[in-house]
């Protein structure tokens, strides 16, 4: 007779399966996308669902996405920046894709990239329900960051969609050494502003800010370090949405032994009843986050 833990070790097989294959069609995704950058660059007519307008390629990559991961055995439902609502794609775990996080990065040429998390439940999810993320990097080379069963890995994609482990149990160096805050400076609130100018302050820590986020968290965890888009004077809720942005790459940088916050909670504690809800997002060494918390509770 089947016990509970039999039925536990079919439900760990099962997601696993899944995370396996959604990795797959996502490394085998990405030459293709890549591809069809160069001929992709203008805009469309239409905006998406955070009121900005997508270049063709947001479409492309979000039409190719849609359709391998909406393919997978256990994947249920598949969203995605680029669509007011959710897909239900069949039965099982629920999958959000920033399609091209960073497209604004293409016409100079700079790095942009694909961010993934699978979520064990209906969308809107909570951090809670995050079962793994992960982030394909186009830039010098495409690399793949993952994060699942309590590690991070970092991959390389080959042309053929292939893709190998280059750097295993990824974690944040002790001592931080990048910082980026996104927005504009005249719009950050005085906590924030005070809190930079003792980052900058500090001779160890250099400015490294690129204008997609997954470029600039990518830096933070190889060397250590912060990345914002904080809360703005105009914005308080920033500009990053919590399902496609905020919670992956929260869950990403807990995982590699960082911290993740909105200001006040980690990133996985916060709650929205939107699926494009925007959050401020803070990651990195905890003792730089602990330090962003610090100065914004000042003004509680
Ligand atoms: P700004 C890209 O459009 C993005 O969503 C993030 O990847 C990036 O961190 C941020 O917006 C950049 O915003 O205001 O600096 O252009």
């Amino acid at each position: 007779m089947a016990t509970d833990d039999d039925a536990t070790s079919d439900r760990v097989n099962s997601v696993d399966r899944v995370f396996k294959k959604v990795l797959d069609a996502v490394a085998k995704t990405a030459p293709e996308i890549r591809e069809g950058l160069p001929t992709r660059r203008a805009k469309v007519e239409t905006e998406n669902p955070s009121g900005e307008t997508p270049l063709a390629a947001d479409v492309y990559a979000d039409e190719l996405l849609c359709e391998r991961i909406g393919d997978i055995e256990g994947v249920g439902t598949y969203a995605s920046e680029e669509r007011p609502e959710a897909q239900t794609v069949g039965s099982g775990l629920s999958v959000c894709v920033d399609p091209l996080d960073g497209s604004s990065n293409l016409k100079p040429n700079n790095t942009m990239g694909t961010i993934v998390a699978i979520y064990d439940s209906p969308l809107p999810a909570t951090g809670d329900d995050i079962l793994a993320a992960a982030y394909v990097l186009f830039g010098p080379t495409m690399t793949m960051i993952t994060a699942y069963d309590d590690t991070v890995t970092e991959y390389v994609i080959q042309d053929d969609g292939t893709y190998q482990a280059i750097r295993v149990d990824v974690t944040l160096p002790d001592d931080p050494t990048v910082y980026g805050f996104g927005g504009r400076v005249a719009d950050w609130v005085d906590e924030i502003t005070e809190y930079v100018r003792e980052i900058e302050s500090d001779p160890s820590m250099k400015l490294r800010y690129g204008g997609a986020m997954i470029g600039d968290v990518n830096q933070v965890l190889t060397y250590g370090g912060i990345f914002a888009y904080p809360t703005l004077a105009d914005a308080p809720e920033g500009k990053l949405r919590i399902q496609f942005e905020g919670y992956p790459v929260g869950y990403i940088v807990e995982t590699a032994g960082g911290a993740s916050s909105d200001g006040h909670q980690s990133l996985l504690a916060v709650e929205k009843d939107d699926l494009h809800a925007r959050t401020p997002v803070y990651v990195g060494n905890e003792s730089l986050v602990d330090g962003v918390e610090a100065h914004l509770s000042d003004d509680d």
